[in-house]
């Protein structure tokens, strides 16, 4: 395979290849890629002409629906970002690849450990120290990935992670250089959560916004984890606007421009709170604020247990929050954040949520108008509007922000102006690298591309002023080469040596179910059990662990009724390989189009008689293959003569003489004795003796069928258990074709 060709869809990511020259390899585009706009054509996929959808992409998972739809995936209008990080980076980049075919394209790299904590650059660090730290290798390597799956599905896709701590301009600078496209900047972020120094990370976040401008990087700031942290998340609301205002103004003075300056909001409640009345405002007053920016919009993980359908509806009310707000970026985290299980498949269903939701609700502006301006909406976003003010106001009056969180100003769970004194307070020269800002010499320069502040250049000629890095021939901005690349540097934990131990699975022979990890065994069981919670968790784990499953843990319980049952959820590990040699795989069956058959029948109509045969009563799974309600025979234009039950078959026979019918359809359930191939047998001779055999169908049907031993007994096919009508319709339609073709 050639650097960045494109797999085949049926092709895996070659992960060995991807690490393969990523010393040289370089980023191919710099910045953040929004979505076009679908316009004139483009906007009519399938039958639908859609309002707010986006460029489409040339491969992708449909949603499951779409099926009815002539497989239909039209892509709405926000960006939606997937939060991918499970320890290996290698692993990532698979689900990385699934997310992406589902629809995000952006694809944000969390940490599990606080990357603020660490005070510099981990070039060659390896998986596993303090969490997952992001190194050079990691981003290069996705970034390639990324690259390889962009050309795919022939979409850009945001690869993102976090500029904050004390190392945040280097960080930075290190973004810029492998081609990151968004990241969280916010030094609000350090100061409150991470306890940096307030002046460090001011000047950190000045240094890190100027190169985020440059490198035309999205930022997203960090208000949102006021809600996050808050007792009482909606009690923060006049304070999330003012963290926002705090920190895209600072963006603004460093140089990034406000299309770039996208807000973290998350609505601040849940049902069974009244949350539509209380987030909807919100939203509208925030978006009324900061007209000119970005609004990324990230579903509430606050307020939400195990219970992925709970999560989930929560996440769908959202959704419509950010519809009808028009949010530019949906963040879907994944419903399963209660369940603390990051897996694969949680990517791939917040994604889909996102996506669903928004193709449902493609247009709903056009018909819903929020009543802004009558009561109660004018009125509540009037007044979250003044207690921000107010807010802002005490702060000027306190002597400014430094001295505001030294006050405990922020995450208090009062809603301002109520304070209840429970904020976090941090002092102006306290928090980690206290005292570590310097004055720049009066003889300071930095022959760099983007630089905040006091540079010197004066000495240096026109040429250095307007561009400072061309005194050393460019810097790493300008030449990659410059940068030196570090591989990782522990000979025992490292990528390699993962991919070493999983080398039999990727090898196409064998498989192991997974979750996160490739090979880690891990499954999902769901159980009822009728007894109260604690109960049937213990019998839940007990269970799993006679079937065969190790490391057995409970992730979700559910009260059905306090004494009638629990709905328990285990994950476990099951430990074994399977040959993929050793499956029985069933040959896929292939069906035509449902319009291709209609199209066909109306231009050629077909007749058939249909029965249940001998003394077989049992009708009902005829009459679903004939019935036009689901998707039966009757659906596809195909008239069937229904003779009844236990009709002999000399009868069906003469029936289909007399009414021409193209072909017979004999139902046997009953099989005592093989008796159901025996009149298979016997319907087949008796076309043979009445001489229509060689110009009319049969087929035979029922559960204990086996398709080859029906034809053995002489009729064209045999249908066993799970046809549906279009197998049905297929077969006759392709059968006739083949009649015609030998007449
Ligand atoms: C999100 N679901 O998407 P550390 N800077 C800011 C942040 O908000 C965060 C960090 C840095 C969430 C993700 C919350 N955000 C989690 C403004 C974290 C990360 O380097 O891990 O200490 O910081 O926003």
């Amino acid at each position: 395979m050639k650097e960045r060709e494109i797999p085949r869809r049926q092709d895996k990511l070659d992960i060995e290849k991807i690490l393969e020259g990523l010393e040289s390899y370089r980023p191919r585009r710099r910045g953040w890629a929004w979505r076009v706009a679908a316009e004139g054509a483009q906007r009519t996929v399938g039958e639908f002409e859609y309002r707010e959808t986006t460029a489409p992409m040339k491969n992708g998972v449909p949603l499951p629906a779409a099926g009815y739809f002539n497989d239909i995936d039209p892509q709405p209008h926000p960006v939606i970002t997937t939060e991918i990080a499970s320890g290996r980076f290698e692993d990532d980049i698979r689900r990385m690849r699934m997310a992406a075919w589902h629809g995000a394209d952006h694809l944000m790299v969390i940490r599990t450990a606080g990357q603020s904590h660490i005070d510099g650059l981990l070039e060659g660090t390896p998986q596993g120290v303090g969490g997952v730290p992001i190194t050079r290798k990691q981003i290069r390597a996705q970034r390639k990935a990324l690259d390889i799956v962009e050309d795919e599905l022939g979409r850009p896709l945001n690869y993102h992670s976090y500029i904050s701590g004390v190392a945040g301009p280097e960080i930075a600078v290190l973004f810029a250089e492998e081609g990151v496209n968004g990241a969280h900047q916010d030094p609000q972020y350090n100061v409150l959560y991470r306890n940096v120094n307030m002046i460090r990370s001011f000047v950190d976040a000045a240094e890190a916004k100027k190169i985020i401008a440059w490198a035309g990087i999205a930022q997203i700031d960090g208000a949102h984890n006021a809600n996050a942290t808050a007792r009482k998340a909606w009690k923060v609301m006049p304070e999330l606007i003012v963290q926002h205002a705090i920190n895209s103004l600072f963006s603004v003075k460093a140089g990034v421009r406000k299309e770039n300056i996208c807000l973290s909001t998350v609505p601040p409640t849940a049902p069974p709170a009244p949350a539509m009345r209380i987030d909807l405002p919100y939203a509208v007053a925030l978006r009324e604020l900061f007209r000119d920016y970005r609004m990324r919009a990230q579903q509430n993980t606050k307020y939400m247990t195990s219970s992925a359908r709970e999560a989930t509806v929560t996440h769908t009310l959202n959704l419509l929050i950010s519809e009808l707000t028009s949010a530019d970026i949906q963040s879907t985290i994944t419903p399963d954040e209660g369940r603390n299980v990051p897996w694969h498949i949680y990517n791939v269903e917040g994604t889909d949520t996102a996506r669903q939701a928004f193709l449902g609700m493609d247009g709903l502006k056009e018909m819903v108008r929020l009543r802004r301006n009558e009561s109660p909406m004018k009125e509540t976003v009037r007044e979250l509007k003044e207690r921000a003010v107010l807010f802002l106001e005490e702060i000027l009056e306190s002597g400014g922000y430094f001295n505001a969180v030294e006050q405990g100003f922020f995450v208090d769970s009062g809603q301002y102006p109520a304070r209840n004194g429970d904020g976090i307070a941090r002092k102006i020269n306290g928090g980690v690298s206290a005292g570590s800002v310097y004055h720049r010499d009066p003889d300071y320069m930095a022959p760099v591309t983007a630089h905040y502040g006091y540079n010197n250049l004066e000495p240096y000629g026109n040429a250095a002023r307007e561009d400072p890095s061309s005194l050393i021939d460019g810097c790493t901005f300008e030449n990659h080469d410059k940068i030196v690349y570090i591989d990782e540097l522990d000979p025992e934990d490292n990528v390699h040596t993962r991919l070493a131990e999983t080398a039999e699975l990727r090898g196409g022979n064998t498989l192991k179910t997974e979750m996160e990890w490739q090979g880690d065994g891990l499954v999902l069981l769901t159980l009822f059990i009728p007894a109260e919670q604690r109960t049937a968790g213990a019998a839940a784990v007990e269970i799993a662990g006679r079937m065969g499953l190790e490391e057995v843990e409970v992730i979700h319980t559910e009260v059905m009724q306090p004494a009638e049952g629990t709905r328990v959820e285990v994950k476990g590990k099951f430990n074994q390989v399977i040959d993929i040699s050793s499956l029985d795989i069933p040959p896929e069956e292939e069906v035509l189009s449902e319009e291709e058959i209609r199209r066909e029948i109306s231009e050629r109509p077909m007749k058939l008689v249909a029965a249940t045969v001998g003394e077989d009563e049992h009708s009902v799974g005829l009459r679903e293959i004939i019935d036009i309600k689901h998707g039966g025979l009757e659906a596809f234009g195909i008239e069937v003569e229904y003779l009844g039950t236990s009709i002999p078959l000399e009868k069906l026979v003469d029936a289909a003489i007399e009414l021409d019918a193209d072909g017979i359809l004999a139902s046997t359930i009953i099989s005592h004795f093989d008796v159901h191939y025996k009149h298979m047998r016997r319907l087949h001779e008796l076309c043979r003796e009445k001489g229509i055999r060689d110009r009319i169908i049969l087929l035979a049907g029922g559960t204990q069928v086996t398709p080859e031993l029906a034809r053995e007994q002489g009729v064209d096919r045999g249908f066993g258990r799970g046809t549906k009508g279009i197998h049905v319709a297929t077969y006759l339609v392709e059968k006739r074709r083949e009649i015609s073709d030998t007449a």
